[in-house]
This record gives C-alpha cells, structure tokens and sequence, in this order.
C-alpha cells in the first residue's frame, strides 16, 4: 500500500538534509550566499557566507580578492541580499530578493562594482 512507501522516503530526505546541516560545507546550500567572480556562476567563488554566521549578516568583500570583481550571486537565503559598491555597506547598491540567482550583475548595473553586502528582513531598496 502507498503509506507504507512514502514513510521510510521521508525518512531518507530528513536524513540528507540532517547531513547537510552537520558537514556545514555544502557550498551554495539553503542559507546560503555566494558570489563569483565572473559570469554564470563560474571563476573565483570570493564569497559563500551562511546566514547567520555574523551578528547583523554583514560582510565585507576583501579588497584584493573580491572587490569589484563580482559578476554573478546565488542568494539562497530567506532575506534581501544587498551588495554595496563601497566597503562597510555604503555606496549605490542593489537589492536581490530570497532565493534570487543572478548570473550577470550587469543586468542590474552592477558588474564589478560590489566591494560589501549585507542581508536585511526587508529590501532597502523599496
Ligand atoms: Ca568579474
Ligand atoms: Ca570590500
């Protein structure tokens, strides 16, 4: 009978997402951020933040690894991904809502220009 089949599937998907969350390494999983480098999703990953894992989730894009470098995001997060085209959240910026995936920032403007980012509950852009 059916109910019979889908327990022990369910069991097995709790058991890999439990996985995921102990090895804390999958790379672009829920939670988190991640920029690249170049375009699709490909080059140098300078970021791939988890959510969480700074007091107001702000973090700074190193200078020399990063800075207006940046041209594609995966925001896998449940919050608005800011970037910042200065250090320390300031300067112009551009909002991507959750679970947005931008795989050329110059749609936005914004192709090699972000040096900060930060998440926020609501877009600061609105
Ligand atoms: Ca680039
Ligand atoms: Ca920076």
């Amino acid at each position: 009978m059916s109910m019979t089949k889908r327990v022990p599937a369910v069991t097995v998907l709790a058991g890999l997402v439990l996985a995921a969350t102990a090895t804390g390494a999958a790379a672009e999983g829920p939670g988190d951020v991640t920029l690249w480098e170049d375009y699709s999703y490909t080059g140098s990953k300078y970021i791939d933040y988890a959510q969480g894992s700074s007091d107001a989730d702000e973090v700074e894009i190193h200078w020399w690894d990063g800075d207006n470098e940046i041209s594609s995001v995966k925001n896998m997060t449940g919050k608005w991904l800011v970037l910042y085209a200065d250090d320390g959240q300031r300067g112009k910026k551009v909002c991507l809502r959750p679970g947005a995936m931008v795989a050329n920032l110059g749609w936005y403007g914004f192709n090699d220009q972000a040096e900060s980012l930060a998440l926020r509950d609501t877009n600061p852009c609105a």
